[in-house]
């Protein structure tokens, strides 16, 4: 992949794309066509919006025929196909279902059966009124923290069809606000608990210093664990591909990339980069062998130390080895790393001696004690003195969503609100639990009602939930430990799901309602989740499929039984609803000095776009701060970047201390008592989204033998006995997956990758423990919180073995409908 240049194949990958996947036959399979009956009358192209960017699609008796970018895109996504297909694939829910035995028996009859695939097809007005009732008995006999409403996902885009917003807005109204609920997210739990407490703002969302500034001024710049080749593919609203064009400007620049990843991502094939194969979860041990290199050597910023950030002179003793009588210098960070000593210090002069940014993903806070990997990120980035110079400095953004693409002088659209929130700290709830989880313990709360957790500082109980609902989201893809989390599954007396395709987390419900996609909607939303370059209407593409109702329509029938129709709706349809969110973005236009037209011309141009002014395009992030930090000091408790962090240390967690420390993970690759002999990296997936268009065509064109690649590197491979296409088994102690081999030297010795996303597969049977036969790399996780300051999830922890599958291989089984019973 490496010479890709992205001004080049903009449009024309995606049509080629479009081909691929047009070769597998992108014509509309005959249940389609029958479906599309009750559509006919649609015709012509509209203009809609996605994750994956901005697209017109083309509608032919009520059929979507075909599908292609918006001209304003300058790199669309070569998924765009699969969007298309996810509509009309085999895996599509059809019909509301109820499993079988909970229809007979009742909530919570036989949950072993869960996931087993036994559902009979309902009416909506009987799976309504089951949901109703369910909702009603739950929370009666079991008081305000019975029903988990905490739904994580990535859903689709749009100000108005929110299907978490308006399934807490059903909770809050109709429900008096008596659920569970949930905080943070499974991207970046760790980072935007600590952040706060080290830079004043949560930093992974924000605003980087922008990519003209770095094209310009950064002489090096490194991706520590980020690939924004592959993820800037999609955006959290709707994706603007901003920074592809600036990705190939640097490179154009011939100036020094360096990629520090146990694989040679796509970035660092893009831009040829010096590749620094580091052996996963040792990131902290590689920052402090520089970090100590540029103390040793006298290289540190001094004065920057001294005026811009608080408590160096207590995390010194630390790195020099004062304190534990381990001075973490270049070779005793080269054994952990196993980064050469020489070119760990050379990496410190390097950087010392050049503007230099540090670009980090995720990944690196996604695991155990994942907290640390960023406060040391930028204590490093402090030690060398250029945060708020243009170009130098660390940025925690610039992978996802095209963060420092710089910013629209834009109205900024509202959307659905929730309808007022889960009461945290209410009275009731000190007794019943906690009224709010951090996100990733859903599995460990279930499994253990009323064991405290520790909190960020706080200590709180687990409630004790009975019923789960949960729309816009995959938790048997994102959650760790999947066969820990089927346990919890068990325990539940109700699950209720919502989704457009038959995923695992809907096999695994009780009540499986069919919601209509993007596409067979009107909505509204943003363009560029940092540029905000322009607003789509996001038109309805064809009808809804079969019997597919909106999250909104379904939510409010619902709020119908429970009394609060009216307040659900407050009177508005869908097209009301979008003026509205249209029309109160447009009052901000006055105050911005631009004009923008009134809402039904928007409606019929389909798209309006927003000037770029020119000092947005020189933003440095903490240019100010550094400018002034007396007049604009950060939001920590002392104004300065927290090296040391007093606030944690009051809270004394012996698994998080209050400055950036090298902790030994539960498991990694060369640590104490590592049980298997391959790092599993989880990284995230080139062709999908999460778990998203995994039930499409496109899989077809990344899938081996059937499964979920996992790479491996040529001399792993051989001592396995493994050959390229063979059928294999990852396997620890939580659980096992089949994948197919993809043997290749971009990925380090003693790691092999399997994305995330793939679709969980149980083998028939389906028991606790059962063999994965397409692979969700999920089932090889640990479940454990990062630590019990932040309690992110850690996806990205896991050892394992792997050798080829013998004997005849399960055929994967999810991307079908079960049968309607
Ligand atoms: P998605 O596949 O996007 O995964 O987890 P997430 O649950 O977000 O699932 C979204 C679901 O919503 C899909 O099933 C889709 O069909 C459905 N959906 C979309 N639109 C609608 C709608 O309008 N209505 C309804 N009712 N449903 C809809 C992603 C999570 O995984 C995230 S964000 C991250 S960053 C984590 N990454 C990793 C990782 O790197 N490694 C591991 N091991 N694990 C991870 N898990 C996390």
């Amino acid at each position: 992949m490496s010479g890709k240049d992205f001004t080049q194949i903009s449009r024309r990958s995606v049509l080629k794309g479009a081909t691929a996947v047009g070769a597998l036959g992108v014509l509309a399979p005959a249940w389609l066509r029958a479906g599309a009956a009750h559509a006919a009358g649609m015709d012509g192209e509209v203009i809609t919006g996605s994750h994956w960017g901005v697209f017109y699609a083309k509608v032919d008796g009520g059929t979507w025929t075909e599908i292609r970018p918006w001209e304003g895109d300058p790199a669309p996504s070569h998924q765009l196909p699969g969007i298309m297909d996810s509509v009309m694939s085999p895996s599509r829910i059809k019909y509301p279902m109820v499993r079988r035995a909970f229809l007979e028996g009742g909530a919570g009859a036989s949950p072993e059966t869960r996931g087993a695939g036994d559902f009979v097809r309902v009416s909506w007005d009987e799976a309504l009124d089951l949901v109703a009732s369910e909702l009603k008995r739950v929370s009666e006999t079991y008081g305000p923290t019975g029903i988990f409403g905490g739904s994580y996902g990535w859903k689709s885009s749009g100000k108005l069809h929110n299907c978490q917003n308006l399934m807490r807005r059903m909770m809050n109204l109709g429900l008096n606000g008596a659920f569970v609920n949930a905080s943070g997210d499974y991207s970046t739990a760790a980072s935007q608990i600590i952040m706060p407490h080290v830079m004043g703002t949560l930093e992974v969302y924000e605003q980087q210093t922008v990519w003209p500034v770095v094209v310009e001024n950064t002489d090096v710049l490194v991706f520590w664990a980020a690939d924004p080749v592959r993820t800037n593919q999609i955006a959290w609203t709707v994706a603007d591909h901003d920074n592809y064009p600036y990705l190939q400007a640097f490179k154009d620049t011939g100036k020094k990339v360096i990629v520090i990843d146990p694989w040679r991502n796509e970035t660092a094939q893009f831009f040829d980069a010096e590749w620094v194969p580091i052996r996963p979860h040792t990131d902290v041990a590689l920052m402090l062998g520089i970090a100590h290199t540029l103390y040793e050597e006298d290289l540190h910023d001094s004065d920057f130390l001294d005026e811009y950030t608080s408590g160096f002179e207590d995390f010194l003793p630390y790195l020099t080895g004062e304190s534990d009588g381990t001075p973490k210098t270049a070779e005793w960070a080269s054994e952990i790393c196993e980064v050469p000593a020489d070119q760990i210090r050379d990496l410190a002069r390097l950087f010392q001696s050049n503007r230099t940014m540090l670009s980090s993903g995720w990944s690196i806070q996604r695991q155990h004690h994942g907290e640390q990997s960023h406060w040391m990120l930028v204590t490093l980035a402090s030690m060398l003195g250029q945060i708020g110079l243009p170009g130098g400095g660390f940025g925690l953004s610039y992978h996802y969503a095209n963060g420092g693409a710089p910013s629209a002088n834009s109205i900024v659209l509202p959307g659905i609100g929730d309808g007022g929130g889960a009461v945290e700290g209410a009275a009731w709830m000190t007794d019943a639990g906690a009224a709010s989880i951090p996100v990733s313990r859903v599995v460990e709360m279930i499994l253990n009602p009323g064991k405290d957790f520790n909190f960020n500082g706080k200590t709180q109980k687990f409630p004790d939930v009975k019923m789960a609902y949960w729309v816009g989201g995959n938790p048997f893809s994102h959650h760790q430990d999947r066969n820990q989390m089927v346990e919890a599954w068990q325990k539940l007396e109700t699950v209720v799901v919502h989704d457009f395709q038959w995923t695992a987390t809907a096999r695994f419900a009780d009540i499986v309602l069919p919601a209509t996609s993007a596409y067979e909607r009107n909505d509204i939303e943003n363009v560029g989740d940092y540029s905000a370059r322009a607003i789509v209407a996001m038109k309805k593409v064809i009808d809804p499929m079969f019997e597919a109702r909106n999250d909104f329509d379904i939510f409010a029938d619902i709020c119908e039984r429970l009394g609060a129709r009216d307040a659900f709706t407050e009177g508005k349809d869908e097209m009301a609803w979008i003026k509205g969110f249209y029309d109160a973005a447009a009052e901000q236009a006055p105050a911005r000095g631009i004009e923008v037209p009134a809402f039904d011309a928007f409606w019929e141009a389909g798209i309006l776009e927003f000037e770029i002014p020119e000092e947005n395009r020189q933003f440095v992030r903490y240019g100010d701060f550094r400018d002034d930090p007396l007049l604009e000091p950060l939001g920590t408790p002392t104004g300065l970047i927290e090296i040391y962090s007093k606030n944690i240390e009051k809270m004394g967690y012996d698994d998080c201390p209050p400055h950036p420390t090298w902790m030994e993970p539960v498991e990694r690759l060369g640590g104490e008592g590592a049980k298997y002999p391959f790092h599993v990296d989880t990284a995230h997936p080139s062709s999908r989204l999460h778990s998203q268009l995994c039930g499409t065509k496109l899989r077809e064109t990344y899938a081996i033998s059937g499964r979920e690649p996992c790479m491996i590197n040529p001399v792993d491979a051989e001592a396995k006995g493994i050959v390229d296409g063979d059928i294999v088994r990852i396997f620890n102690d939580r659980g096992q997956i089949l994948a197919g081999a993809m043997v290749t030297d971009a990925i380090r010795p003693n790691v092999i990758r399997v994305a995330e996303g793939g679709w969980y597969d149980p083998a028939p049977g389906g028991e606790i423990g059962a063999l994965d036969t397409y692979g969700d790399v999920n089932n090889l996780t640990v479940g454990i919180g990062t630590s019990s300051l932040a309690q992110g999830n850690c996806g990205h922890t896991a050892l394992a073995d792997i050798e080829k599958y013998e004997g005849d291989a399960p055929a994967p089984d999810v991307f079908s409908a079960p049968a309607e019973g």
